[in-house]
């Protein structure tokens, strides 16, 4: 439904994984590009390793417009697009 943009906890960019505190609160940041019209659900989501998914509160996005719209241009690293 979406692209993901970026991901970050507590400002910091987080790619793949990486160490959480027991008891600490986190700020949990990602950018979506919308790419399907529709009305979604949607939860945030943490993957926790060796406990499995937790499942952040919901909401319901309205995604307008049309599909023949969405582009995504990338430019790589190495400057191919
Ligand atoms: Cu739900």
């Amino acid at each position: 439904m979406f692209v993901r943009l970026s991901t970050k906890l507590n400002g910091e960019p987080m790619f793949i994984s990486g160490p959480l505190v027991i008891g600490r609160d986190y700020e949990f940041e990602v950018r979506l590009k919308a790419r399907i019209p529709g009305r979604h659900h949607m939860h945030a989501m943490v993957n926790v390793k060796e406990a499995g998914p937790i499942a952040g509160p919901a909401s319901w996005m309205n995604i307008t417009g049309s599909w023949d719209d969405f582009t995504n241009p990338v430019k790589t690293l190495t400057g191919d697009h």
